[in-house]
């Protein structure tokens, strides 16, 4: 199986990131989750590692919003330039705003620290100077990925860090900056319809708000109920698309501590819509923070489960971009992912 990887995700290592309650604690979306899949990976007699090829920004801004990606272009170049004491130690920093903008009123105004408020919706998606080229790279990871299976008419990995399904039209969140699976879904949409399937514990709200209009790409998210669980304030079950793209997406809000049965119930729904719609293409963006001992989840998935899930997803039986999104314990993340991907080979 092809898996695109790029080593530029090791330039974007922020030194921490904030919890609520405003707690310093080490970034928990670092370079060992990939490092310990590609171990896995070697492992295996099937996994072809691919260096991503450049597309350039066209594809992207089809997708987010040419302030933001200039945002995300300059924002640390700016950040060091603003106070000599950043640039003594930038090691030491993170770009991260502490003013938010409420969208209702809000302008992104020019000073860097009035873009960073408008366009970055948390304390997670610190940036530092490797971060927009890794978040490129990833980008291009996830466009080789959709290239290749409309090419090939078979299934691929995209191994993107950072990930990307916080990420909508103009900001960053949740350790994403560029949509990476919507990216890829925008380019597979000219040649038919696609389907995304965000299976992530956490609720993907940037791809459900970049194709919530849309009738040609199916969105479906399948998370902890935003009742309780991160990104807080989309990802319930009436949202269900807007204008033509009323109907044309669904969320699976599941409540905390959700069994790997109820799981795979709630998968086979969504499975059930996807065939409805029949799609050309699947983007899977693929969380592992579902498994059991994930520190950032509640749910009680196991590594079998991740075997099941991956052959319920295979027997849908479409070319597959598989796009890697989140996934915290690290020591699992590699024997999870590959009880999944093995499917799709
Ligand atoms: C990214 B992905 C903790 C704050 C939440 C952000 C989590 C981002 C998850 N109370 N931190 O979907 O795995
Ligand atoms: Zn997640």
């Amino acid at each position: 199986m092809k898996i695109f990887y790029s080593t530029a995700h090791h330039q974007h290592y922020p030194p921490f990131e904030v919890f609520d309650g405003g707690k310093r604690v080490p970034y928990y979306e670092n370079p060992d989750r990939i490092e310990r899949i590609l171990t896995e990976l070697q492992k295996t007699n099937w996994a072809e590692l691919t260096a991503p090829n450049d597309f350039g920004l066209d594809p992207i801004l089809a997708v987010h919003d040419q302030g933001y990606i200039d945002f995300l272009a300059a924002c640390w170049t700016e950040w060091l330039a603003s106070d000599p004491a950043i640039s003594a130690t930038p090691e030491q920093f993170a770009f991260l705003p502490a003013t938010f903008a409420l969208r209702r009123k809000a302008r992104p105004t020019s000073s860097l620290h009035g873009r960073g408020g408008y366009y970055i919706m948390d304390l997670s998606a610190c940036i530092v100077a490797g971060t927009y080229s890794a978040a490129l790279a990833s980008a291009n990871c996830a466009l080789s990925c959709a290239d290749f299976i409309f090419e090939k008419q078979q299934s691929a990995f995209a191994l993107c860090r950072p990930p990307g399904h916080h990420a909508g039209k103009d900001y960053a969140g949740g350790y994403c900056f560029i949509n990476n699976a919507s990216v890829a879904a925008n380019w597979l949409a000219q040649k038919g319809k696609v389907a995304i399937l965000d299976i992530d514990y956490h609720a993907g709200n940037g791809t459900q708000d970049i194709f919530y209009e849309r009738n040609d790409v199916l969105t479906i998210s399948i998370h902890g109920d935003p009742d309780f669980e991160y990104p807080h304030y989309i990802g319930f079950a009436d949202e269900t698309g807007a204008g033509a793209g009323l109907g044309f997406h669904q969320n699976f809000p599941l409540p905390k501590n959700t069994s790997e049965l109820e799981y795979l119930a709630a998968l086979d729904s969504a499975l059930e819509l996807i065939r409805n719609f029949a799609p050309s293409h699947l983007v899977l963006s693929v969380g592992m923070d579902t498994f059991a001992g994930d520190p950032l989840g509640t749910f009680q998935v196991s590594q079998n489960g991740f075997a099941k899930i991956g052959e319920r997803i295979s027997k849908l039986n479409l070319p597959t971009a598989v796009i890697m999104e989140g996934g915290y314990a690290n020591e699992a993340l590699g024997v999870n992912l590959i009880a999944l991907l093995e499917n799709f080979k």
